[in-house]
């Protein structure tokens, strides 16, 4: 049997990484696409000790050309668009490059597609942003959307785009409507990430505060490792379809800040500091997916709690925090 090759864009961030850790296992050969960076994009596949395995093509999805190129020398049957401008605060003072990388970016991945090969498979990365000021207790597939975000418009954009393609030229296109998910490899931008990196600098006693914006807001939060298993199955089923891919729960943030903080010994209180700068102009308050459809169809679940995955986070930072101490 000849081996399957898949081709993901955004391999250099969080969910890149991981499903490239987790196609290589399954016996796939594993194109990424890489833009050219001035500083290192490739630690994330260090991490996971994936890189040597990893064959990356120059391209980026706001160029088509470069799209073609990489469908063409990949020649891949399964093709992973997990690339975006994916950071919501980023979006409002860059909302254009956010539509082109993240909106558009999708449209032209679709595009090379069907220019080279439109029996690939394709997987779009959508999001629970998408429902923004929810329309219902609990997102489901049938939930209309509500962005909040230029990111949340952009994503929408892209998830409609998908749809389209798949109905218009029966291409095999799904989208996971993901919601967060998190990892040691999570960007430092991000919330959860910014708090374990904090815990860890304050309980080395590099750092005095934490400042955060609103910590009511509420996520259903899961880990990432489980969750590019479901990006898989969608891709291994019959039918292209839509799947909302989440834990059923929902926290707060300054719910994760305390477990955060205890799992270290301290507590939230005496180092969290509301900080106006870090509010948004419109905020997503409350996200809670079901997952149902994903559980029924999929077989998937997620098998990662949040107080697992925190505290795994908080571990990888203090020792990630300690080697650099111990190199100073
Ligand atoms: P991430 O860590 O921010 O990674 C984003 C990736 O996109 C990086 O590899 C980045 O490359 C790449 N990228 C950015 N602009 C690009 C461009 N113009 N052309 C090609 N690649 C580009 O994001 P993530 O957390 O892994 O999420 C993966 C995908 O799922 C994203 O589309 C995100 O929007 C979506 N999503 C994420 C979540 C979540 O909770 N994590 C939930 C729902 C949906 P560089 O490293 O070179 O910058
Ligand atoms: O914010 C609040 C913030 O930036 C979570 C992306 O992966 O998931 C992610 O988007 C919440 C928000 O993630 C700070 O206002 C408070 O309510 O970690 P976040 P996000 O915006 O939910 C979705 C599903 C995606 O698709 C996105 O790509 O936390 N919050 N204080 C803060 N957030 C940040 N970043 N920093 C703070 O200081």
């Amino acid at each position: 049997m000849s081996v399957k090759r898949a081709l993901i864009t955004g391999i250099t961030g969080q969910d890149g990484a991981y499903l490239a850790k987790l196609l290589l296992g399954k016996g796939y050969q594993v194109f990424g696409l890489h833009a050219r960076r001035a500083s290192d994009t490739l630690w994330r596949l260090r991490y996971l000790d994936v890189e040597p395995e990893v064959e990356l093509l120059e391209g980026d999805l706001t160029d088509l050309a470069s799209l073609i190129r990489a469908m063409e020398k990949s020649q891949a049957s399964e093709v992973y668009n997990l690339g975006a401008q994916s950071f919501v605060g980023t979006s409002w003072d860059q909302p254009v490059l956010t539509a082109q990388a993240t909106g558009v970016g999708a449209l032209n991945m679709l595009e090379a597609l069907r220019i080279v090969n439109r029996k690939a498979r394709f997987y779009q990365a959508s999001t629970s942003e998408m429902f923004g000021l929810v329309q219902e207790t609990r997102q489901s597939e049938t939930t209309p959307f509500y962005p909040r975000s230029p990111y949340g418009v952009a994503k929408l954009y892209a998830h409609w785009m998908t749809l389209n393609y798949r109905e218009s030229y029966g291409m095999h296109a799904s989208s996971g409507i993901l919601f967060n998910h998190e990892s040691p490899l999570r960007g430092i931008e991000f919330v959860t990430r910014k708090v374990t990196d904090a815990v860890a600098r304050i309980k080395l006693g590099v750092q005095l505060e934490l400042r955060l914006g609103n910590i009511d807001a509420q996520r259903d939060w899961g880990f990432a490792g489980d969750y590019v298993e479901a990006m898989w199955l969608m891709l291994q089923q019959d039918e292209p379809d839509d799947f909302v891919v989440a834990t059923g729960k929902t926290t707060s943030v300054r719910e994760m800040c305390q477990i955060a903080f205890a799992h270290v010994g301290l507590d939230a209180e005496q180092h969290v500091v509301i900080d106006p700068r870090f509010y948004r102009p419109a905020e997503v308050d409350v996200l809670l997916g079901n997952p149902e459809k994903a559980q029924t169809k999929l077989g998937w679940r997620a098998r990662t709690g949040l107080e697992a995955l925190i505290c795994n986070m908080v571990d990888a930072d203090l020792a990630r925090v300690g080697r650099s101490l111990a190199c100073a």
